[in-house]
């Protein structure tokens, strides 16, 4: 990681996409530029990890995705998921006054509740390999449905004040300028993982559950690997490193 590479964001607003991250991977595999932001007023089929629905209704949130063309070795890439959280929690506390939680690895909580999620997707482009980061903020608590809203928010139940795309759009892409930047300086994975830690209150000593496809176990988060990947500590003193699944707090003294 030794060159540092300026964003320059452009950004492209679209009233309604099926997804910010397809449009996005669309125009990086025709070759567009590093920083191309697409966002959009709704989306139609907006996505989560593992193909889970985003739902984005018009409005009502923030659904925004920008291409990235790291030049850094492919072993770094994870990091670019806690990258964009750090710079999602950045840009809430500078433009709502909003201190949030970063759940491991992608997601932005308010008091227990998801508040945001980041998806980065790898793609194939004749220019070479890319990343498309894809953030969806909900803004008010239409953003979601009454069904899951035991465990989502939005920053306008979170700040009792009603936010505008605006100003988020505006610190969230002055935030991923700062933070991505910092990636690519030499100690920037370091760095990065520091950011994330003094952001998460999952990093160190949270007793957490572990879903992945095969199985199911518990334990207590004891930090991150320089990839980013997350140290659990279960029952048996074993450390697991965890790069894919999903994690969830749990309250009970089984560990
Ligand atoms: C994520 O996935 O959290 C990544 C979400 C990324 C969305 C952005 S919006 C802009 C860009 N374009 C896209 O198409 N996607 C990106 P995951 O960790 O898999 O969480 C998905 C789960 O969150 C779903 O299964 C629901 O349970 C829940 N969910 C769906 N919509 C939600 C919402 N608006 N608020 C809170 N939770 C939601």
């Amino acid at each position: 990681m030794s060159t540092t590479v300026e964003l320059n964001p452009q950004i492209l607003r679209f009233d309604s996409l099926p997804s910010t991250n397809l449009e996005a991977a669309k125009r990086a595999t025709e070759g567009a530029s590093e920083g191309l932001c697409i966002v959009a007023r709704e989306q139609t089929a907006g996505r989560g990890r593992l193909e889970r629905p985003w739902i984005s209704p018009m409005g009502a949130g923030l659904y925004f995705s920008i291409i990235l063309r790291p030049q850094f070795e492919q072993r770094g890439w994870p990091l670019i998921t806690l990258m964009a959280a750090v710079a999602v929690a950045e840009a809430l506390l500078n433009s709502c006054g909003l201190a949030t939680d970063i759940k491991w690895p992608n997601d932005i909580m308010f008091q227990e509740k998801k508040l945001c999620g980041v998806l980065a997707e790898t793609i194939e482009t004749k220019v070479g390999r890319a990343v498309v980061v894809g953030i969806g903020i909900n803004l008010h608590d239409s953003a979601f449905p009454p069904e899951i809203a035991k465990v989502a928010t939005s920053v306008e139940a979170a700040t009792s004040a009603r936010v505008g795309v605006e100003p988020v759009l505006d610190a969230l892409v002055q935030s991923l300028n700062t933070y991505y930047r910092m990636l690519q300086t030499s100690g920037g994975a370091e760095d990065i993982v520091a950011e994330w830690c003094r952001r998460s209150s999952y990093c160190l000593d949270k007793l957490i559950r572990v879903t992945d496809s095969s199985e199911t176990f518990e334990g207590i988060t004891r930090g991150l690997e320089r990839d980013g990947a997350l140290r659990v500590e279960t029952k048996s003193g074993e450390i697991r490193i965890v790069r894919v699944g999903d994690v969830t707090a749990t309250r009970a003294v089984s560990v």
